[in-house]
Parts: structure tokens; sequence; C-alpha cells
């Protein structure tokens, strides 16, 4: 049954690294209007790629924080010529890519406070960020930070028992840490910094929101067990922080009404509540309603692999971060930098430009490849920490090209058997019933699915929606105003829709892709110490 025209809406974003997106859902969990705004092609004044400018240096990776105002103007706009009510929007929540740091100058908060409802965002916060380029999670500049932090709390080992992982360049608490030391006056012109979610939240507040604790977790600051800031790091990274941070909340929080701002200019209503944004993994962790054995895929401008888990037990490799919907339990993630944007890359060179074409190419050639590996790692890879394109055939020897269609299988295969071996290193294991839950752009290929069905032997499923980080937060915004009541997270999503299955593995797959696997194992072994030397 339709829902009735004037009933509640529940407004979900996702600042993600090359565009902003947004779905409205009802009542029901229908979803009722969805839009987005490419960075790219439809900001091109701010003349990103992929939405980040790399620097020269190529390690240091930054996006202009006023392209994601005016991408937030722009898609406001946009919904409302959609035909989007804003007055029957209860309550907006939003995520945000995860480790990127917003730098507000000193008087922001008072700009915040006096937006006028006349002119746009990004004319009124122009000269509101002491830092223009933000650092986002692609960034790997913050090496000599990393191991500062690590020998000032007692070990790599030491700082993953605190905050959940040991140091990475881009979590938050070494950027800032390189930020100050780098550029000390814009450093000491900041009243207030924030994540790219809390960033965003602060925009639909008017006042500067709490960092959650999900989100939080990405910095290597905040203690995942106290869920609060740890001292011991704080210190490490830069003085008085905590002032800078304001306090840690629960992701599920609601931090208070719409700006008036919002209200005046696009007719949101005074009652309409934002519910504490958070990092677009532990939003997607939301929108697939994941369950525990389940494991996620995400196949976005970065791969990530994330399972439910209860108890932490952090290691050298991988993340925990807090639970964004259950306050008691915590998300076990592995992020990969070369995913969608490598795919496309080999799509390019190896296939005409076409998806249909690279997708031929994966139908066409056989589970293993023929015993053929790649690795492609066009940056500095996150896990394992290796660069460079390295192809070796069936008896482990190094060789130099392949042909267009080797080269499109070897490109996902080699990323999904990655995909596999970590996972299984932090712990995950493919049991029977185990389901392979699939979302981000790539996850709308059905070829790339059976690869991954093929290599995980286990079937893949995946949403209508391919973005679950956007549908998660309006699920989060949903449960933002039920949780009052008492209502659970999966109360409130028990009716969304079950995910679909996609793909289900070929009779050989265990056959192929196990023995692969111990070989992939001894290669990128090899790749990793010639990266080292
Ligand atoms: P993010 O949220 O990180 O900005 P998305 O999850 O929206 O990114 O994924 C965008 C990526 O999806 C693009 O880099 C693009 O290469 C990839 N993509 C889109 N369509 C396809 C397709 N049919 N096959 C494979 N990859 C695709
Ligand atoms: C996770 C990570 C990326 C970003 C961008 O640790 O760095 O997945 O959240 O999506």
């Amino acid at each position: 049954m339709a829902a009735a025209a004037d009933s509640p809406l529940y407004l979900g974003l996702d600042f993600s690294t090359q565009q902003l997106k947004a779905v409205a859902i009802d009542a029901g969990l229908a979803v009722v209007q969805r839009n987005s705004v490419q960075f790219d092609s439809e900001l091109p004044d701010f003349r990103t790629q992929g939405g980040v400018h790399i620097h020269p240096d190529g390690l240091t990776v930054t996006s202009p924080v006023l392209m994601w105002v005016k991408a937030l103007d722009l898609l406001l706009d946009k919904l409302k010529g959609a035909g989007l009510d804003f007055s029957r929007i209860r309550a907006v929540s939003g995520s945000g890519q995860q480790h990127g740091s917003v730098f507000w100058r000193t008087g922001a908060s008072q700009t915040l406070d006096q937006l006028d409802p006349e002119l746009r965002l990004h004319q009124l916060l122009q000269d509101s960020f002491s830092v223009q380029d933000s650092p986002v999670w692609m960034d790997s500049s913050s090496g000599r930070q990393c191991q500062d932090l690590q020998a000032a709390v007692g070990g790599a080992l030491r700082l993953a028992e605190i905050t959940g992982s040991r140091a990475y360049e881009r979590f938050t608490g070494n950027q800032i840490a390189k930020l100050r030391a780098s550029r000390a006056d814009e450093f000491q012109d900041t009243e207030r910094i924030s994540l790219v979610s809390s960033f965003a939240a602060t925009l639909f507040l008017g006042s500067y929101a709490a960092i959650d604790y999900s989100d939080g977790s990405g910095m290597n600051l905040l203690d995942i067990k106290s869920r609060n800031w740890s001292d011991l790091c704080l210190e490490a990274t830069a003085p008085h922080l905590n002032r800078l941070l304001g306090a840690p909340q629960p992701s599920t929080s609601v931090l208070g009404p719409v700006s008036s701002y919002f209200v005046h200019r696009y007719g949101f209503s005074e009652s309409c509540m934002v519910v504490a944004f958070t990092g677009d993994n532990p939003a997607s962790l939301a929108g697939m309603r994941l369950q525990q054995g389940d494991v996620a895929v995400s196949l976005g401008t970065s791969d990530t692999v994330f399972v439910w888990i209860q108890e932490p037990r952090p290691a050298l490799e991988g993340h925990i971060f807090c639970n964004p919907v259950d306050l008691q339990a915590y998300m076990a993630l592995l992020c990969f930098k070369n995913g969608s944007l490598t795919r496309k890359r080999i799509r390019d060179e190896c296939a005409g430009r076409s998806w249909d074409v690279f997708s031929a190419a994966l139908r066409d050639t056989a589970l293993g490849n023929g015993g053929n590996i790649g690795f492609y790692f066009d940056t500095i890879e996150i896990t394992p920490p290796a660069v460079g394109v390295h192809r070796f055939d069936c008896h482990n020897n190094k060789v130099s090209s392949w042909s267009p269609q080797v080269e499109v299988r070897a490109v996902v295969e080699g990323q999904f058997l990655s995909r596999r071996l970590h996972a299984e290193r932090l712990g995950y294991s493919i049991i029977p019933g185990t389901r392979v839950l699939a979302t981000g752009g790539a996850s709308s290929n059905k070829e790339i699915l059976q690869v991954l069905s093929d290599v995980f032997n286990a079937p893949v499923y995946t949403l209508d929606l391919a973005d679950s980080a956007c549908l998660g937060c309006a699920y989060r915004a949903l449960h933002g105003v039920l949780a009052e009541s008492g209502l659970s997270f999966s109360d409130v999503v028990k009716n969304a829709p079950e995910p679909q299955l996609v793909a289900t593995p070929h009779p050989t797959a265990q056959q192929v892709y196990e023995g692969m696997l111990k070989r992939f194992a001894q290669l990128e072994e090899m790749v990793l110490q010639k990266t080292c030397t």
C-alpha cells in the first residue's frame, strides 16, 4: 500500500570519495527518492579526479572541503527539483568516507549559528575552514607520525589494543599530527576538527556535531573499550586535542533539530532531528543488516571487507571499530585502496573502456585463469603494504604481459584472492551457510560477483540498491527517532527487503581456488619483500 502523501520520511546521505548520494525512505522502509552529485563532472571547477587531488609527492591526497559543501547545496536543489517535500522528513542521518578531516577556522561556530537562508552554504562558509584541502583516506603521507605514535604508546600492538588498529597513515590522529608539524599557522587558527561524517552533520545542525564512536574508531585516538579518547594517544598527537575534537558520542545519538537555515531555505520541519553521522563502512553494515557469520564485501572506490564481531581481538592487520548499531558489539574491517579505480584502469586499457566488454572477458576465460596470478597495486596498498603490478604464470615465473582477456580475469581474481586471504587471517572462515553480501558500485556487475562467489566458494547476495551506506543512514535516521522507545536497530529494519541471491559458486570452484590461494599467499610474500627492499 502506498504511504500517505504527508507521511513521515527519513533521509540518508553519503559523502563518499567520488560523489554525494541521498536516499529518502518512508516509515515502511520503501525508497521514495534517490539522487546524487558526482564531484568530477558536476563540480568541475574543483578539478578533482575521482573526487580527490593527488599531490606531486604521490603520497598526499586531499579533497577541497568547499566542494563537499557545494555538493550539498546542489544535492538539496536536485532533491527539491525532483519533488521531495522536505517538511515530511522526520530525521536525517548520513555517512562520510572514513578518516578524512575537516579543520574549522576560529570563529566558524559563530558563522554556523547565523546562516542566512537567502544564500548558499558554500557562499556562507567560504572563510570557515583553516585548511581548504582536507586530507582524505587515500593519503599515505604521515608515516613519520605513525612511527612516533607507536613509539609513544609502547608499540604497534599496544596501540591496536587501545584503538583497534596499529598506526595507519590515513587515520585521522596521524593526519592531525602531520598538519600540526607542517602547517603550524593553519593548525593554530583551528577551533574544531571534524571527521567528514561529523562535518556533514555539523552543516545540518548549525553547530559542531559530535564524532560518533564508530567513525571515531578510525582515528588511532579512541579507546574502543572505554569509548572515550585515549589520553595517551591524544597527548602523543597534539596538545589540548580533546578541546578540538569535542566528546565522542554513540552512533545512534539524536544530536538535535536541523538548523533554522534548513527550515527557512528548504522547508524542513523545525522538529526534524539530526541523528549522528558515521563512517561509510559502518553505515554499510547498517544498510546491509549484516548478521553474525556473514561477510560483507564493499566494492566502491576502495574495496572493504567487514564482519560483525562480539569480542574485539585487535591485531597488526585490519581494524576493529565500535559497532554503529549495537553499543555492546564491534565490527572488524579490512580496507584495500586498489579497488574500483584499478579495475577501471584495466577496463580502459584492455576492454575498450566498457564494462560490458570487461564482463565478457570474465565470462570467456576459465576459473583459475590457467594458473596466472596478478597483483595490481597502482598506489601503495594498505593490506598488504605493497606497490606495483606483478604478474606470475602457472610456474610462479614473473611475466611482463598477458592478453587483454587474461589481464581482466587476473585483476579481479587477484583482488578477490587477496580479500579472502586477509579475511581468513582476521579470523573469518567460510562455513556452511556463510553469505557474502556485496555492495558498492561494482556490485551491479554480475560477472564480477560470479568471480567473488567462486573465489570465496560461497553464495553472493546483493541489495537492490548498490549503495548500502546511504540506505543504512536512512535506516539509522529512523532508528534514531524510535530508539528512545527502546526499539533495537534490528527491530526497526526487520521488514526491509531481503538481499537477493545473485551468484553461486561453480562446482569446481573449491578445487581451483584452494590451491591457488596457497600459491597466492606465497607470491604475495615475495611481492611484499620486493616492496620493502
Ligand atoms: P564511492 O561510494 O566509493 O564513491 P561507489 O560505491 O559508488 O563509490 O562505486 C563507484 C565505482 O563503481 C566507480 O569507481 C566505478 O568504477 C565502479 N562501477 C560502476 N559501475 C560498474 C560496473 N558495471 N562494473 C564494475 N564497476 C563499476
Ligand atoms: C576504510 C577506508 C575507506 C573509506 C572510503 O578504512 O579507508 O573504505 O572509508 O570509503
